[in-house]
């Protein structure tokens, strides 16, 4: 699996950079899938700031990782993650019906930020091998993703601790970035201020 990611992120970006944040709830399944990737060493930091911060970097791929929920006052802080981000992944635990408005507001106040503006959506509808997992379909519906205006979004049904829809969900991003970068796109962030 590590190295089909590994040949992915290669042929894709060479020597482009790339930055992910990967965010949803608690338990979504993040850590799961940042250990999953095998790309690099997942370093865990507990900053002052309050939150905690999983980072891995493939050569030029960095991915940075954290919980969100029930934390507006840390908000102004992920600006400073935010800033140039060229790929959101937001993972969703699709059994967990309870928080997905939760999730939802969280969503759509991220994507909201300033700094999120241009990033790229993928979200994970993790958990699929449970019974009673929402569909992907259903996720979506609960994200309000079909309700986004100009922005490029994909949603992927995925197993993290098989590791199931993780590769298809990330060759889309990749991809799609790829696209974007050819088409003259530049990333994000301090170009709006
Ligand atoms: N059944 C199932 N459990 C999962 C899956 N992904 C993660 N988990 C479990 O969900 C719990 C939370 O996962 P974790 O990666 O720590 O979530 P995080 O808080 O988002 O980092 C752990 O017990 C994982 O083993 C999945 O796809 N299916
Ligand atoms: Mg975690």
């Amino acid at each position: 699996m590590g190295q089909a990611f590994r040949k992915l992120f290669d042929t894709f970006f060479g020597n482009t950079e790339m930055r992910v944040v990967m965010l949803g709830l608690d338990a979504a399944g993040k850590t799961t899938i940042l250990y999953k990737l095998h790309i690099g060493e997942v370093l865990s930091t507990v900053p002052t700031i309050g939150f905690n911060v999983e980072k891995v970097q493939y050569k030029n791929v960095v991915f940075t990782v954290w919980d969100v929920g029930g934390q507006e006052k840390l908000r102004p802080l992920w600006r400073h993650y935010f800033n140039n981000t060229d790929g959101l992944i937001y993972v969703v635990d699709s059994l967990d019906r309870e928080r997905i408005e939760n999730a939802k507001q969280e969503f759509q106040a991220i994507i909201r930020d300033p700094f999120m503006l241009n990033s790229i959506i993928l979200v994970f509808a993790n958990k699929q091998d449970m019974k009673g997992a929402m569909t992907p379909m259903e996720v979506c519906e609960g994200l309000g993703l079909n309700d986004l205006k100009n922005r490029k979004w994909h949603i992927q049904g995925t197993c993290a601790l098989k590791g199931d829809g993780l590769y298809e969900g990330l060759d889309w991003l990749s991809s799609t970035l790829k696209e974007l970068k050819a088409a003259g796109y530049s990333s994000v962030g301090t170009s709006l201020f």
